[in-house]
């Protein structure tokens, strides 16, 4: 029996148009899993799903913002009528603002928690209820090491991501005995167009990441794939509220002197 068998599996990806998303989709994918991908950017949509269309994978696109509740209702539903039931869903649809608390607007903030704890709350609520009649389903929240850790000029982002990893417990607490397993990958720092600003060569914060982080590099996007294919298997069956940290051991040390 192969544990990590995701044939006749429906998957949701929110935000899986491009970056960590479409990383972890393809993973999916590869293990057997029909792709719905979610994202609110036609183009992307369009060059995603020739993407995965070109490597064989049964993807479709659904265009819709998930902090929208009812619009987000109605397209769970139509997502559920088309493809007859959804199985995982991966709650990767992710903003960022980096600014000071101090100078931050209460509009921003408010955005990023919408976006980065809300919409993962509705779209989970709406997919749980289908899971709960069929007595099985996988949600994997995308947290952080802002989950774990503070960062100088990500407030709004690390508040999120720190709640994200709270309500990932608490679903799993509630939902489990439905035999719905609700876990997180909390990525360390990888090589995407979101931290594409704080990775150029001679930015301090590059750097930075690859003395601190003990396998001395930033992420690759695949890296992540076999944690959510595990996440969204039979071989996760018994794991529940769980956050694996995928970071090449950044939450695991202090750190390093530069020069040593
Ligand atoms: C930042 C980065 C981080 C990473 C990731 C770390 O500005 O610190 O964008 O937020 O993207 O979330 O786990």
């Amino acid at each position: 029996m192969n544990l990590f068998d995701l044939q006749n599996k429906v998957a949701v990806v929110t935000g899986g148009t491009h970056g960590l998303g479409m990383a972890m989709a393809e993973g999916l994918a590869h293990a057997g899993a029909e792709l719905v991908i979610t994202g609110t950017t036609p183009e992307k949509m369009d060059k995603a799903l020739d993407y995965y269309k070109n490597k064989g994978y049964r993807a479709t696109g659904y265009l819709f913002d998930v902090t929208d509740e009812r619009i987000a209702a109605d397209e769970v539903h139509r997502i559920i009528d088309i493809h007859g039931k959804i199985d995982i869903l991966v709650n990767n649809a992710g903003i960022i603002k980096r600014e000071q608390a101090i100078s931050m607007s209460v509009s921003d903030y408010r955005k990023v928690i919408d976006v980065d704890l809300v919409g993962p709350f509705i779209m989970s609520q709406l997919v749980a209820k289908g899971m709960m009649q069929r007595r099985q389903g996988k949600i994997i929240n995308i947290c952080s090491m802002m989950s774990e850790l503070g960062r100088n000029s990500v407030s709004a982002y690390a508040a999120a991501k720190g709640g994200l990893k709270m309500l990932t417990r608490n679903l799993a607490t509630e939902w489990a005995p439905y035999n719905i397993q609700v876990n997180g990958i909390g990525p360390g720092y990888f090589a995407t167009s979101q931290t594409a600003p704080i990775r150029v060569d001679g930015h301090p914060f590059n750097e930075f990441i690859i003395q601190r982080t003990p396998a001395g590099r930033w992420g690759n996007p695949e890296d992540l794939a076999g944690t959510a294919v595990f996440l969204a298997s039979k071989a996760s069956d018994f794991v529940n509220g769980q956050i694996i940290y995928v970071d090449g051991g950044i939450l695991a040390t202090i750190g390093k002197p530069a020069n040593e």
